[in-house]
């Protein structure tokens, strides 16, 4: 069996697989030095850790601004990793076509130490709720800096391989909930350096990443799917941490707006889950689940409705005030 149809094999049967030197170092490098001087301009780093992450400083004062790396989100370097020969001849492989679209969104993720003020992780999750579109997508995930479960690797899930979204359960985590731990099965968490990626499908459980060490662990992530397979509009709609996709692309030479004229079949995007997370978080909290409150905070500024939000804040209130007694 040659590299490429062990790596089909293993994507196949798992759900994620990890590639070993698949993106440009290079580039890499420059990410990551852009990235350590804005830790630094920030003053929340103060050199590097002996595995080579920058070290994580208190700032003076918490700020999840700290937490926006808009240079390097809208860095062509970015894209250009993703778009390389390399990483699109592998998609089609894996996915089984003959074209690949990139989703144009990329993220750019710092993960500061568990014990400190701007820790901030994802729970145990499946990407497809938003994003919707295609059952074939793949997010691949690549640390910008030396990673590994200590310093808060991306833990992925195996599942049951027939099963698509799984229950989910209330949790103080970001998004104020995480897939039910009896839905889960085997957990991986890989050792990665630079240029090595982690490749998920959409259904494929995955966070819940603890930095325990004393760095900054740094992530991009991109999404692929077949040209033909549909495509949610929010996925296209507005770049993250930018006006519009104009901003965005200013004094791009190559990939600005790379996706013009081809794009997969467009589609709305379902608010069923969303609204579903709403008003379950608002039954729990009216039971007197405390394990509501992120969920009801999510609720409360992002609700479908305005009578939603109203009420998510009024509980939020409710439940202070039970905290004050
Ligand atoms: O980087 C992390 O800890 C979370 C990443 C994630 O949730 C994702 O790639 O969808």
């Amino acid at each position: 069996m040659n590299k490429l149809s062990r790596l089909k094999d293993a994507y196949e049967r798992e759900g994620y697989v990890v590639v070993r030197e698949l993106l440009d170092t290079a580039t890499l490098a420059l990410l990551a030095a852009k990235v350590v001087r804005q830790l630094s301009r920030d003053g929340v780093t103060d050199g590097f850790t002996s595995s080579g992450q920058p070290r994580f400083k208190e700032p003076t004062q918490a700020d999840p601004d700290l937490l926006k790396f808009a240079d390097v989100m809208r860095s062509e370097w970015t894209e250009s990793l993703f778009q390389a020969p390399s990483v699109i001849a592998l998609m089609k492989a894996l996915m089984n076509t003959e074209e690949v679209f990139v989703h144009p969104i990329k993220w750019v993720r710092g993960l500061a130490p568990a014990n400190s003020s701007l820790h901030c992780s994802p729970g145990v999750h499946q990407d497809f709720p938003e994003l919707q579109g295609s059952s074939r997508q793949i997010t691949l995930w690549a640390p910008l800096f030396f990673v590994d479960e200590g310093s808060g690797s991306l833990p992925v899930y195996n599942k049951q391989p027939e099963e698509t979204l799984l229950p989910l359960e209330l949790a103080l985590n970001p998004s104020g909930w995480q897939l039910c731990a009896a839905a889960l099965l085997n957990r991986s968490v890989f050792e990665l350096k630079p240029g090595d990626a982690l490749l998920f499908n959409t259904f494929t459980p995955h966070g819940g990443a603890a930095n325990a060490g004393e760095g900054w662990r740094f992530s991009v992530e991109a999404r692929f799917q077949p040209l033909s397979d549909p495509l949610a509009i929010s996925n296209l709609e507005k770049p993250l941490l930018a006006e519009d996709w104009h901003a965005f692309y200013q004094g791009w030479d190559t990939w600005g707006f790379y996706w013009k004229d081809r794009h997969p079949p467009i589609i709305e995007f379902d608010p069923t889950w969303e609204r579903w997370r709403d008003l379950t978080a608002i039954s729990e909290a009216l039971k007197g689940n405390q394990k509501a409150v992120a969920a009801l905070e999510i609720a409360a500024q992002f609700g479908v409705s305005a009578p939603v939000r109203s009420c998510a804040r009024r509980l939020l209130e409710s439940f202070d005030h039970a905290y004050e007694h």
